[in-house]
Formats: structure tokens, C-alpha cells, sequence
């Protein structure tokens, strides 16, 4: 199987995130991608390349021209306010609310204040390789899509930063630009065909059920920690299956605490049905590991074993499929997770 892989991601070395009301080592940090590459890198079966560049025409097909700019430009201006500054995280947030019965909301124009309305949580920390390592993400997404679309029965991108919690506006939950959406909206709108996006990692992409809540040519299954008790908390229910035109086509699975391997495959199986009957012309997955076991942020319990069924499943849709990587904490894990679920893929 093609891997696509940059290290443009060191860049964005976080020292600290700021979780539960402290400040502590990242869980999101460059030893996760580095993991998974060593480990597929002394597989035979894994062949890597490196990205080509997509400039930002497709990020700006789902994401504000301002986040872009932004995330461009916000840790420079920051860090001249605020000299000696390494790792910028919002100390105001922006909330509609504060405007309750008056104008619009607009960006603000002080940097604190841009950086609360672009950022909607505090574990996401914007350093100055941020950007250059987000946009590496992106070409790393895009490169493993052209290679489906140019014949590969499915490849994996190791993307780092991730991207599934960044919404159209909106940063955060470790991802700056939605990888996954971003190629689901380019070949859904470059091919006139339906794209199917599954999200297999532990938390709810909410940045991409929200990219396509009100569409009908891209379908958005999850399988997830129940937001009643998970991160991020406000959004995954059941009960959300899209508005408009996409009614119908937003499918949630909250997961029960301790979900072990035959219960997790059990609801992968109904989603692939969900999938089929959409008819899509390629699948993207968003694939986290952190439904793993041992995760220590997470409360699943799918171990390596059930990660390659995962991936078997979802080789038995027959679709082409572009996998790209999300979450997953457990380093030590890590690579033979992905090895494992992309082996139960057919690498
Ligand atoms: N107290 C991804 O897996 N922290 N993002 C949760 C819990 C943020 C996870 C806080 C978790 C983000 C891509
Ligand atoms: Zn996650």
C-alpha cells in the first residue's frame, strides 16, 4: 500500500496543552507520526512517498478564507505583541452570545480577540511551524486521494496535525484544517459522484458532520465515545442525521464505555450497510486509533486484533478508499495499530 508522508509535521512541536485545568506534556505531539512511520517503514508492504503541493484552493473549498489567514499570519502577529511568546493559545473566546439582541458578530481586530474567534478550546496550541505543518497535512491528504483517483485501490496519508474537529470557521481539538473534508469535498465536487466519510476515531468529528450537515453528495458516518460523557461533548448524538437536502445523511454510532472489539465491529457492520445503500463512489476514512484499549484519553477497549478486523470490513465495501490519519495517544501502539487496521484493509 502507498503511504504519503512529510516530515513538514515537525514543525508543530507543542510542549504544552492546556486540558482539564492544566498544563501538562501534549497528548497530541511529533513522536505519534514519527511512531506509525517507523513501524510501516520496516513493512515490505508499505511503500512511502512525499506529498505534492495543493496550495490553498482546496482548503478554501470548506474552510473561511479568514481561518486560513489567520492561521497564516496569528502566531507572527502574536508573538510581536508578545515577544519571546512560543506556543499561543486564546485567553478570550469569541461567543455569539456576547452579542445576544445586538449586531452581527464580526472578527475582532486585536490579536487576543482574533485568536478567540477563530479557536474554540484550549488544547490546541498555534506555534510558528503550525501553518507550514497544517498545509503539509493537507497536500499529504490530497496526494493520497490523487493516488486513488489515479487507480490505487486504497492508500494512507500519515497526516499530522489531524483535522476531523476543525469545523468551516473554526481550529481546535489538535486540527487547524479538516484533512478528510477537504478531500471528501474535492472529489464529491471535482467528480459530480457521492463520497462516503468514515470517521473511526475515538472522538466525533465534529468539524465534519458540520462541513456537510445540510449536503446530500457527501455522506458522514461516525462511530464515536457517546458525546453524553466524551469530548467534544456538544455534538455526535444519535439524533443528528442532517438537515435540508442532507437529511438522512448524517449517521451517528455513540459508543458505550469499554467497547470491545465484537461490540465496535458489530456497529462498524451496520454502518458499512448504511454506506452501501448510499452508493458512494469512494470512501474516505478518518482513521483515529485511539479507540484503542490502552489509550490513556480515551474509554474504548478495541484491541490491535480488532483494529485489522476494522479494516477487513471495510475492505469487504469494495470502494476505493483514501485512509487518512486522525487521533490515536497510545505511541508505544501506535504503529501496529495502523499497520494492523491497513494490513485488515489489504495493504
Ligand atoms: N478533558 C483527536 O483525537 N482533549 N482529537 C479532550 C478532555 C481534546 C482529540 C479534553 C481531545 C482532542 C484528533
Ligand atoms: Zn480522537
Amino acid at each position: 500500500m502507498k503511504v504519503v508522508y512529510t516530515p513538514a509535521h515537525l514543525q508543530h512541536d507543542p510542549h504544552v496543552e492546556i486540558e482539564n485545568s492544566s498544563a501538562h506534556n501534549p497528548w497530541e505531539h511529533i513522536g505519534r507520526a514519527e511512531a506509525i512511520r517507523e513501524t510501516l517503514a520496516a513493512d515490505s508492504r508499505f511503500q512511502f512517498s512525499a506529498p505534492t503541493e495543493w496550495g490553498t484552493d482546496p482548503i478554501v473549498g470548506v474552510h473561511n478564507p479568514g481561518l486560513l489567514k489567520f492561521l497564516e499570519e496569528g502566531w507572527q502577529l502574536y508573538a510581536t505583541k508578545y515577544p519571546g511568546v512560543r506556543e499561543v493559545t486564546p485567553d478570550f473566546f469569541y461567543r455569539p452570545a456576547l452579542r445576544d439582541k445586538m449586531s452581527e458578530v464580526r472578527e475582532p481586530q486585536a490579536i487576543n480577540g482574533r485568536i478567540g474567534y477563530w479557536c474554540f478550546e484550549t488544547t490546541t496550541p498555534l506555534l510558528e511551524g503550525t501553518y507550514a505543518a497544517a498545509r503539509g497535512a493537507v497536500d499529504t491528504a490530497m496526494t493520497t486521494m490523487q493516488m486513488v483517483l489515479d487507480g490505487e485501490r486504497a492508500a494512507y496519508g500519515l497526516c499530522r496535525p489531524p483535522g476531523h474537529h476543525a469545523t468551516a470557521d473554526l481550529y481546535g481539538g489538535y486540527c487547524f484544517f479538516n484533512n478528510a473534508a477537504i478531500v471528501a469535498h474535492h472529489v464529491a465536487r471535482t467528480t459530480g459522484t457521492k463520497v462516503t466519510l468514515l470517521d473511526v476515531d475515538y472522538h466525533h468529528g465534529n468539524g465534519s458532520q458540520q462541513i456537510f450537515y445540510d449536503r446530500d453528495d457527501v455522506q458522514y458516518v461516525s462511530l464515536h465515545g457517546d458525546p453524553a460523557r466524551a469530548y467534544p461533548y456538544s455534538i455526535g448524538f444519535a439524533d443528528e442525521t442532517g438537515s435540508g437536502r442532507g437529511l438522512g445523511c448524517n449517521i451517528n454510532y455513540p459508543m458505550p464505555l469499554r467497547a470491545d472489539d465484537d461490540t465496535y465491529v458489530a456497529a462498524l457492520a451496520d454502518a458499512l450497510e448504511r454506506i452501501s445503500a448510499f452508493g458512494p463512489s469512494l470512501l474516505v476514512v478518518s482513521l483515529g486509533l485511539d479507540t484503542f484499549i490502552t489509550d490513556p484519553i480515551c474509554d474504548l477497549a478495541v484491541t490491535t486484533d480488532g483494529m485489522g478486523r476494522c479494516g477487513a470490513l471495510v475492505r469487504q465495501l469494495g470502494l476505493p478508499t483514501v485512509v487518512l490519519q486522525e487521533g490515536g495517544y497510545d505511541v508505544a501502539a501506535l504503529g501496529a495499530n495502523a499497520q494492523s487496521w491497513l494490513v485488515g484493509l489489504g495493504a
